[in-house]
């Protein structure tokens, strides 16, 4: 199962034949710098070429107006007056004597994208087109926008394949009001989005495109807008807004397709966004939404107007996709104030719809949606910066680093008599320990567990961490008759030389677990029915479920609000997968914190599971070689106490974690 790419040169075949300044940054060379950047890297090469198509006018008619669509298709043989006096009309947009064409061929190729995913001919996939489509309308071009691309997809995937919830993800630095107006009152399509905003002082200027435009009749609650009132966000306030608003909701809505409006003017150095997001974000957005749907993601390429940008960005896309490993994304220092208002806000507009949001704080005192001009804090947070420095012109970022892949995806420890899972590689040799780790490791077993086979195991098992830091093994899995006791011995004796940063997250109860060192060399997280309230450092974080690992809603609400964003802000080398015997935890619940877990270290994960829990290796060795974790169907309501203690641990945190930060 692979990842298609769909591109045609013709859409590079218009462009703006007068001067326009609000259009002038909509060029062809966007799409061209974007397709050549994907072979210059090799990544087209890796991905199924599908051809574009024209949509059909029945197709443009599942979101246009029959008026509209008769309009467009006289623009061809329009002279350059009528085509300037048929623009004027719209806002923000041209036309040219090829675009409806390209317009045609740009939603054909979100069809074909959807029909490729949808027959399983691919897993997922990207179309680079132009025009974009997110702006467009009923009746109306906009903003560059023609034809509504992923809404006219969104139709189609309900219509030829019967699917019941499409989510839209529109990371586009701009509002896609074409979509919003389009699914308002319509709940099988969830449509997320976030733009900048600046208090409605940004375009479209548009009144619905805040925080309280939650859908409308039997839509509302399934459409969700942050608006950024802030120019200048960064990594950690796009990764915050992710776990603490779309992630649980996506979650808990629990789509059947997932289309993502593209856009990457939302990146660094984009003349319209003017945010300070680096390209290998995105690698983390696709990431974190790749465990929807099955793993059916379908992205279609919106805005971006920095030529680099715009380029590493869809490349660090597609690479993602294809199921390269992640970068490691250094320093997160949590949302900045005007990011937690706009979450706060969002959050709480939206508490009443979703379960998953119930337990969030009320509204900041001042209402944001009622300031039209900067408050002080904005001014403040932004003006200091010299004007030149926020030029997007003059702004630089490194590339980002080469994602390699290990020669080796997923390996395994297992005990002789134990058939490997297909497609792991079984590590059987090793080079002896050392007699000091030797020594070590008998001490802190005492006496039996660790001669003969215990011996073997570890010196495998420290043979797997070796490859795994030296990158030559992407992950492994591993079997113990003790896995309490393996897990110390990785922590402390094994890793401590090797690996600046462990985090380890513990599946189910152990006692011992607070002897862990707290100097941050180790991360522990546990998540168990067990309450250790007297717990208090930094470093040790037990979260506690009423009904224990097997409630699969109060577990993703944990890995979601808590995990995804302290293992962010830790930025791990290796993380440590514990599954305690008996933890109860459901096994697509198993495979999504596998798969969510990926994107921290270099996708270097390391399962420690005991001897007779054989029965979840398929699924654990699946999630490994990166196999989409199968969908959380039917979640129940979570306990109102576990929601409580999971947002009263989180505010306890707050202090140390920022990224845990959801309210100012
Ligand atoms: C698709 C897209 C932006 C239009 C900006 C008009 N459109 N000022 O990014
Ligand atoms: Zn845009």
């Amino acid at each position: 199962m692979g990842t298609a790419l769909l591109y045609d040169e013709e859409m590079t075949k218009y462009k703006l034949l007068w001067v326009d300044p609000a259009c002038k940054i909509e060029v062809p060379e966007r799409l061209i710098v974007s397709y050549e950047a994907l072979v210059r890297s090799g990544l087209s090469d890796r991905c199924i070429s599908i051809p574009a198509r024209e949509a059909s006018d029945s197709e443009i008619l599942l979101v246009h107006s029959e008026l509209y669509l008769e309009a467009v298709k006289k623009t061809p043989y329009m002279t350059l007056e009528d085509l300037k006096e048929f623009t004027l009309q719209f806002g923000d947009v041209y036309f040219h004597p090829n675009i409806y064409h390209c317009a045609k061929l740009a939603s054909g190729s979100a069809l074909q994208l959807v029909d490729s995913v949808m027959t399983g001919k691919v897993r997922n996939g990207i179309a680079l087109v132009r025009p974009p489509g997110h702006h467009s309308m009923h009746g109306a071009a906009n903003g560059f926008c023609v034809f509504n691309n992923v809404a006219i997809a969104a139709r189609y995937a309900k219509q030829k394949y019967g699917v019941k919830r499409v989510l839209i993800v529109d990371w586009d630095i701009h509002h896609g009001q074409g979509v919003q107006y389009c699914f308002e009152d319509d709940p099988s399509v969830l449509y997320f989005s976030w733009h900048r905003y600046e208090h409605q002082n940004f375009w479209p200027n548009l009144r619905e495109s805040d925080y309280d435009s939650v859908g409308k009749e039997s839509g509302a609650g399934f459409n969700i807008n942050v608006p950024w009132n802030n120019v200048g966000m960064e990594n950690s306030d796009y990764l915050s807004v992710f776990c603490h608003v779309l992630l649980p909701v996506a979650y808990e809505f629990c789509p059947d397709l997932v289309l993502v409006c593209a856009g990457f003017d939302s990146a660094i150095g984009d003349p319209e966004g003017e945010m300070c997001a680096t390209p290998d974000i995105f690698a983390h957005l696709t990431h974190l939404l790749m465990n929807l749907a099955g793993g059916k993601l379908c992205a279609v390429l919106e805005g971006g107007y920095n030529l680099t940008s715009l380029a590493q960005s869809v490349c660090q896309t597609v690479q993602t996709l294809l199921g390269d490993p992640l970068p490691q994304l250094a320093n997160l220092r949590g949302p900045c104030k005007s990011a937690i208002e706009s979450l706060q806000c969002a959050r709480s507009a939206h508490r009443r719809y979703w379960s998953f949001l119930k337990h969030a704080a009320d509204p900041p005192m001042t209402d944001i949606s009622t300031k039209h001009v900067k408050s002080a804090m904005e001014e403040e947070e932004k003006t200091e910066m010299a004007e030149e420095e926020r030029c997007t012109e003059g702004k630089v970022w490194p590339e980002p680093p080469e994602r390699l892949c290990p020669p080796v995806c997923s390996a395994s420890v297992l005990p002789d008599d134990v058939a490997c899972p297909d497609g792991l590689k079984r590590l059987s040799s090793s080079k002896d320990l050392e007699p000091l780790l030797v020594s070590k490791l008998k001490n802190r077993f005492r006496t039996a567990a660790v001669d003969g086979d215990g011996v073997t195991t570890f010196s495998r098992l420290y043979t797997l961490i070796e490859k795994l830091v030296v990158n030559e093994i992407r992950n492994g899995l591993v079997l113990v008759p003790d896995v309490a006791a393996a897990m110390m011995c990785v922590v402390q004796d094994l890793t401590s030389d090797l690996v600046k940063r462990v985090l380890v997250v513990c599946v189910g109860k152990e006692k011992e677990l607070d002897y862990i060192t707290t100097d941050g060399k180790v991360l522990v997280v546990q998540i168990s029915s067990e309450d250790s309230e007297e717990q208090r450092s930094k470093y040790y974080i037990p979260v506690c479920l009423k009904k224990g690992c097997s409630d699969t809603s109060g577990f993703i609400q944990a890995v979601l609000g808590l995990l995804l964003p302290l293992g962010y802000e830790y930025n791990p080398d290796l993380v440590l997968l514990v599954r305690m015997p008996g933890s109860g935890v459901v096994d697509s619940m198993w495979q999504q914190l596998i798969g969510l877990l990926q994107g921290f270290a270099k996708g270097h994960t390391l399962v420690l599971m005991q001897v007779n829990e054989k029965a979840c290796m398929g699924s654990t060795a699946s999630a490994l070689l990166g196999h989409p974790a199968p969908p959380l169907q039917d979640l129940q309501t979570p306990f109102p106490e576990d929601g409580d203690a999971l947002e009263r641990l989180r505010e306890r945190l707050q202090a140390d974690w920022k990224m845990l930060q959801t309210t100012s």
